[in-house]
């Protein structure tokens, strides 16, 4: 409950604060972008210790930040100095804090090696992973030592609140904790292990503990997995759109009555559990419908009781690798429009 009474604090300092729009923050959508001070399309912060990190990809097209931005933590596990997309943990850390010290809301999310075969987080070549690494478990202590690892990053944002979001989109069968590579006992376990592990014997209250499954999935296989009231502050649900062989019209088509109906799914559970819900990552690589904000997006979420939406990376160094707009780009304007809606916040 505390920590809830923290999340609506931090969503209101931006409602009133650092929005034109005199929105409460339970009727408007956060808009959140992932990784948007670090780095954006053909651009990269390179003096991690002293980038004033007012360069954002969002500012430079509509003129505000977002609301919510989002990092990555893998390789913190493993004690490296960058995460798995060459962004330095100090950096992160000075990001995070000087985008909740603008008044924006912190998520995270993990995409950790995978302990048992020391690939990456998308190596399932084992079905015995989550298994290995549970209390009995060959791998155990190692485990721990990543666990431990984790904790130290999160104690060093001194108690500022966040979001995290491990164990995404563990309904699909591509990261080494999906549907097909441990047990929905052991994922449960899992969960609730890393959230014991940082609450209860490290002490973290900071943590906003998002659950966010690939969408769409059916209520019973949301539920299916879900790790209990006690460990879940949040409900989240990652859908990107895919554009086909019929086109990127019915791609959107497609997208939107996906996101529709598995928000109106999160709304239903979110109702009867007493939690909010988000579209926790989303987008289109490369933005190739110049319409998607407003005709896609938009219409997609508008009233479906999110608190917020997140696209993914703009990567700098991919230059079709990217889910939000850039100076220059052509589809800036349709950006815009999405951002001057009057339920559509940033900061
Ligand atoms: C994926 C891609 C990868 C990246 C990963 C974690 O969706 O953007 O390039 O490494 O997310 O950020």
């Amino acid at each position: 409950m505390k920590r809830l009474v923290v999340l609506f604090f931090s969503l209101a300092l931006v409602a009133c604060g650092g929005n034109r729009k005199s929105l409460d923050a339970g009727d408007g959508i956060l808009y959140g972008h992932q990784d948007d001070l670090s780095y954006g399309h053909a651009w990269v912060v390179t003096d991690a210790a002293n980038d004033d990190l007012t360069r954002s990809d969002i500012r430079d097209v509509a003129g505000r930040y977002p609301a919510v931005v989002g990092f990555d933590l893998g390789g913190i596990e493993l004690g490296d100095r960058s995460n798995l997309d060459s962004v330095p943990f100090d950096l992160i850390r000075r990001a995070a804090l000087t985008h909740m010290a603008r008044g924006g809301v912190v998520t995270f999310s993990w995409h950790p090696r995978n302990p048992l075969t020391g690939g990456d987080a998308w190596d399932i070549s084992s079905d015995e992973v989550v298994y290995s690494i549970l209390p009995g478990g060959e791998l155990h202590d190692t485990f721990l030592v990543w666990l431990d690892r984790l904790a130290g990053f999160l104690e060093s944002l001194d108690g500022a609140p966040v979001i995290f979001r491990p164990w995404h989109e563990n309904l699909g069968s591509w990261f080494w904790w999906g549907w097909r590579l441990c047990s929905a006992k052991d994922y449960i376990a899992l969960y609730r292990l890393t959230h014991d592990y940082l609450v209860r014997e490290r002490g973290l209250t900071n943590l906003q503990w998002c659950y966010s499954p690939n969408g769409p999935v059916s209520k019973p296989d949301f539920l299916s997995r879900y790790p209990g009231d006690d460990y879940v502050d949040i409900l989240g649900t990652d859908i990107y759109e895919y554009v086909g062989e019929d086109g990127v019209k019915a791609a959107g088509v497609r997208f939107q009555a996906q996101v529709r109906e598995m928000l109106a799914t999160l709304r239903a559970i979110g109702e009867e559990h007493g939690k909010p819900w988000c579209l926790s990552e989303t987008g289109l690589e490369g933005l190739v419908d110049p319409h998607w904000w407003s005709d896609v997006l938009y219409p997609a979420i508008t009233g479906s009781g999110i608190r917020y939406v997140l696209t993914w990376r703009n990567a700098h160094d991919r230059p079709e690798h990217f889910y939000a707009p850039w100076k220059g780009f052509e589809g800036e304007e349709n950006f815009r429009k999405f951002a001057e809606k009057e339920d559509i916040i940033l900061l």
